[in-house]
């Protein structure tokens, strides 16, 4: 197929191909009616300008670069949908390049990656130690936005409040009358992780309580899934369990639907994140919303506003908010026993044997 180029448009339209560059650009002193008529060459033709041509010229790519850690989890994959969203909405595409380790090396490979692609700033939605991030935002030429590090890193971060999340569960479960709390927190590995679990035990602490049995995941709902049958091995079950994440909470909710655990009434669950699906749930998920359609506009927004050269690191917190659904409630008294049940049919047995004597 023959490629079609900028003189094939200027000959379809009857103009120089200065104009078409023009057009494409959108640069000054076009008027109307020309590029109207490039416009509609450009559609004839089926032209797609050729970036790979732009960027030779040294003009801007309006490209933005994504450098996000695995997408098949739920959060990451609807932070880079929000970004790119956004970025479509003010005219820019964005390039993602995912790593699959947190360290430096993997990270400086898919910075490469991204600044090949001449991308104008870049986004980085990886949990990183404060060394590597700053490393990173030292190595990068172009303005770069972290979403995922600790309060202590000395670069530009826009990051949901943790300390915040955490106590807004705490304080739900514990305004429930729940006091025997268990945790099952994120993978170490994790800033974030990290920062909730130390979150619910100071918010804990603080109310005179001693936290439960502590046990750590991946993220996934298969690894919920599993840790929840190593929390609730034993009774008396805790009365509730925070949970660092949705996905996890997932697997949580089908462990206790296996053991027979009512949740709630037996069992309050609660979450962190409140992913799209969450109120899909069963039941549907009471959790910590953090708002990712909101995050990726601002980001984006930030990332394109800033000047290359500005070297001052900035950092902004994002807020998150307790979303009530129903798997916390409460604490019910535990159901009937056998035994009791049985000492419940006989006196029923007894009052039917009573009345069928009476009539
Ligand atoms: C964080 C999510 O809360 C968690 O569920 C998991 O997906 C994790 O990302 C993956 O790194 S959100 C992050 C911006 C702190």
């Amino acid at each position: 197929m023959k490629t079609i180029t900028l003189y094939d448009v200027a000959r379809v339209a009857g103009v120089s191909y200065q104009t078409v560059s023009r057009v494409i650009n959108q640069a000054a002193h076009v008027s109307p009616r020309t590029r109207d008529k490039v416009q509609a060459a450009m559609q004839e033709l089926n032209y797609v300008p050729n970036r790979g041509a732009q960027q030779l010229a040294g003009k801007a790519t309006r490209a933005l670069g994504l450098l996000t850690t695995d997408l098949a989890l739920h959060a990451p994959s609807q932070i880079a949908s929000a970004v790119k969203r956004r970025a479509g909405e003010v005219g820019f595409s964005v390039l993602i390049s995912m790593v699959e380790s947190h360290d430096w090396q993997a990270c400086l490979t898919a910075l490469q990656e991204l600044q090949a692609q001449r991308v104008e700033g870049l986004l980085v939605s990886v949990p990183l130690e404060r060394e590597v991030a700053e490393a990173l935002a030292a190595a990068a030429p172009m303005p770069v936005l972290f979403l995922d590090v600790g309060n202590d890193a000395q670069v530009n971060s826009l990051v949901f409040d943790a300390e915040q999340g955490a106590r807004l569960g705490v304080e739900h479960l514990l305004t429930l009358g729940h006091r025997h709390i268990a945790l099952l927190a994120g993978p170490q590995t994790s800033v974030s992780a990290r920062a909730r679990l130390s979150g619910w035990q100071r918010a804990l602490q603080q109310a005179g309580i001693e936290p439960g049995a502590v046990a750590f995941g991946d993220w996934s709902a298969a690894s919920g899934y599993e840790k929840a049958h190593a929390l609730l091995n034993e009774k008396p079950y805790p009365d509730a369990v925070l949970v660092a994440n949705d996905q996890m909470a997932l697997g949580v909710l089908r462990a206790c639907a296996e053991k027979g655990i009512r949740v709630p009434g037996q069992l309050s669950v609660i979450g962190y994140d409140d992913t799209t699906d969450s109120a899909w749930f069963t039941p549907p998920l009471t959790t910590i919303r953090q708002q990712f359609k909101e995050a990726g506009r601002r980001s984006v927004d930030w990332l394109i506003a800033q000047p290359a050269a500005d070297s001052t690191s900035r950092q902004m917190r994002q807020s998150v908010e307790l979303i009530v659904r129903g798997s916390t409630a409460a604490k019910q008294p535990e159901a009937l026993q056998d035994d009791d049940l049985a000492q419940c049919l006989q006196e029923l047995a007894a009052r039917v044997a009573r009345r069928s004597t009476d009539l």
